[in-house]
């Protein structure tokens, strides 16, 4: 009851002086995060290995068989630009300073994230048809309601594709699928992924960022 009382008096005093989003995320998963922390913008441009090491396989939904997985994880056909059809693509962001990438909690989410992605077709086709036109971007949190963790989905070419065709998505990601230090895309078959870029606004302790 103490710390509800604490909470509740915290509360009104910074709603007072407008610092009500933070005491509203402090309340949200009940940690203490009152502890002063520096601002700063956290910009990963995605890069390098997409397999094995860099995957987290909690991101991914069950019934993504264990051959499945092993499939899509190899670092050989999981490739950024990649030429060939038929090989899907995945990667995990992974944000330093969060709980679980290096034992300490010394970072949080303060707005949610900004991802950008850009694709290129590999095999052009109507819309709908099983070419690079009925692919789908998935974006993927442990943190998502399961089995899928899908925290949003789209069509990349519903109005059909050429071959070669370029594209450059959008996509604005709560903090509360952030939470756990890491977020994945997973990109249909015939379409290259070019370039990802995530940018979230983050608070740090200043004496244990790392
Ligand atoms: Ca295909
Ligand atoms: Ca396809």
């Amino acid at each position: 009851m103490k710390h509800i009382l604490i909470a509740a008096a915290l509360l009104t005093g910074l709603m007072a002086t407008g610092f009500s989003q933070s005491q509203e995320e402090r309340r949200e998963d009940g940690k203490d995060h009152s502890l002063p922390c520096k601002q700063e913008r956290l910009v990963i441009q995605a890069h390098g290995p997409t397999g094995k090491a860099n995957l987290d396989h909690s991101d991914f939904w069950t019934n993504f068989t264990a051959a499945e997985f092993s499939a899509l994880d190899n670092p050989a056909t999981n490739l950024f630009n990649q030429t060939a059809i038929n090989q899907h693509f995945a990667y995990t962001f992974r944000f330093p300073g969060w709980p679980g990438s290096n034992g300490k909690e010394c970072c949080r989410c303060i707005e949610g994230a900004t991802l950008t992605v850009t694709f290129k077709a590999l095999q052009g086709g109507p819309p709908q048809s099983a070419t690079s036109a009925n692919d789908v971007i998935s974006i993927l949190s442990s943190l998502a309601p399961g089995p899928s963790h899908v925290v949003t989905s789209q069509i990349l070419w519903p109005s059909g594709v050429k071959t070669g065709q370029t594209e450059t998505l959008t996509f604005k990601i709560p903090c509360k699928y952030l939470a756990n230090g890491h977020l994945s895309i997973f990109v249909e078959d015939d379409t290259a992924v070019v370039s990802a870029e995530l940018s979230l606004l983050r608070c740090c302790l200043e004496d244990d960022r790392k």
